[in-house]
């Protein structure tokens, strides 16, 4: 057994007894009231989810183990000559819960190497699917085809004793996240470079060599590949990707099932398909205004005409966050140390000056300010990857990371199926009525 998962099962059995003991003392103490409003608005703010990666604050972003973005880049280790963190150093984070030596995230990238290879039945099936479409379609086609692969699922209908379930999701996380590149950007060659595929480079990190076989070179590209991948790996567990995947989990499904679960729900418009959805409504704006820089005043008419027409202005808001979202500042200080001349990366930052007041003044956006994905078009058209209908399957590799560290713990603690209670209408007019 290799080192990394003997350390991750040490800190699960010591979990395991710190959460035994909560429940055994503390299980019948209540965490808050719901309200029935919550119940047919999305659940908003009910804590019914445990995830140990990383934990969500409304006013200061997101902290992975306690460490926010701005300290994940200080502190992570970096790739040679590069400024911005390696996702491995991420990953070892959220799954050990220390920061990672260099030797770990050396290691780490080494593993996942020898574990990329992906079977041709997996192209195969990406292949029989028309080219037309989308790629984030192909992406969960290509992660069920590679279900084939699954140690859990081998080890279960064998019969396995459910104090080892961990194990096998361990194998099976490490797998898939060592070859989600290979298939991503198999799609990417496939759709938009006549199928001319690019074989892994072996000496380099996991992001680098991600970029490699997208067919960029750039060491600028690498370096936002490197960024791109850490800052949109986790945001605490009740994201719709996250719960689909620890959902779809609890009930046994192996990680390669629970996984291509949560990236259904990532390709939906209002959570990571957003990323399209923004560099499209920039792009289309341009157009309509004539190319060119547009004016504050002409992106503020567009953003009322938009909202005019029934829409939501893509990039801006959150279920949760109420300020600008860390993710958006760190690639807007990457833009400023990289490219501060680019114009749809001068257009992101005049929409940044404009959109708040006016959904402010709207009186019902709960979150203004932007998200993610406001931000991240700008920065892969710059490099040349024009093609935004893939954002969202780079949102998925980076995604991974997060959500399959917190399916080994969800295994690791031998967390339950979840199965939370539904009512009806009828249930709740007598309930308002006190019957
Ligand atoms: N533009 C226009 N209206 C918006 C808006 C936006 N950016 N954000 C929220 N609203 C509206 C929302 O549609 C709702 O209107 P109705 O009452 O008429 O339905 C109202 O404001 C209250 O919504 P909220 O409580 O402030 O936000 P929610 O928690 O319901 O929704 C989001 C959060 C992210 C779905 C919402 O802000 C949105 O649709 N944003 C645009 C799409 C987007 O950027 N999604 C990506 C989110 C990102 F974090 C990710 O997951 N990648």
């Amino acid at each position: 057994m290799g080192y990394i998962k003997e350390k991750f099962k040490v800190k699960a059995d010591d979990l395991n007894v710190e959460v035994k003991d909560l429940v055994k003392n503390h299980g019948t103490k209540k965490i808050e009231d719901v309200t029935l409003a919550q119940v047919y608005q999305g659940m908003r703010g009910i804590t019914g989810i445990v995830t140990e990666t990383s934990l969500l604050d409304a006013n200061e972003g997101i902290r992975f183990r306690g460490y926010s973005i701005p300290e994940l880049r200080e502190h992570l280790p970096k790739a040679p000559g590069g400024a911005e963190p390696l996702p491995e150093g991420l990953f070892y984070l959220m799954l050990i819960g220390e920061l990672p030596s260099e030797a770990d995230v050396q290691y780490l990238s080494s593993m996942w190497g020898r574990r990329s290879h992906v079977p041709n039945h997996v192209f195969d099936a990406i292949e029989a699917l028309p080219i037309t479409t989308h790629p984030m379609t192909m992406f969960t086609v290509g992660i069920m085809a590679l279900q084939t692969e699954s140690a859990f699922a081998k080890a279960y209908a064998e019969g396995i004793n459910k104090k080892d379930y961990w194990s096998y999701m361990y194998e099976d996380t490490m797998n898939l996240i060592a070859r989600l590149p290979r298939i991503a950007a198999y799609i990417y060659r496939r759709k938009y470079k006549g199928g001319q595929h690019i074989q892994p480079n072996g000496m380099l990190d996991w992001a680098g060599n991600f970029a490699h076989m997208l067919g960029y070179s750039d060491e600028g590209f690498k370096e936002l590949m490197r960024l791109y991948m850490v800052i949109h790996a986790d945001h605490e567990g009740g994201n719709v990707s996250a719960h689909t995947t620890h959902l779809v989990g609890s009930a046994l499904s192996d990680a390669y099932l629970s996984f291509a679960a949560g990236m259904n729900g990532l390709a939906g418009p209002l959570h990571g398909l957003a990323n399209q959805e923004v560099i499209k409504w920039i792009l289309a704006m341009r157009e309509e205004l004539g190319g060119g820089m547009p004016t504050k005043e002409q992106i503020e008419a567009y953003v009322r005409k938009t909202l005019s027409e029934g829409k939501v202005v893509p990039g801006y808001g959150h279920a949760v966050l109420r300020k600008t979202d860390p993710r958006f500042t760190a690639q807007m200080e990457f833009a400023k140390k990289h490219l501060p001349n680019d114009e749809l990366v001068k257009i992101v930052w005049t929409v940044y000056e404009t959109v708040p007041p006016i959904l402010q003044d709207l009186g019902k956006v709960k979150n203004p300010w932007p998200n993610v994905d406001a931000h991240s078009g700008a920065l892969l058209v710059h490099y040349g990857m024009v093609e935004y209908e893939f954002y969202t399957v780079l949102f998925g590799v980076s995604r991974a990371l997060g959500v399959l560290a917190s399916l080994c713990w969800d295994r690791g603690l031998g967390l339950s199926l979840e199965r939370p209670k539904s009512v009806t209408t009828e249930w709740m007019k007598q309930f308002v009525e006190g019957k």
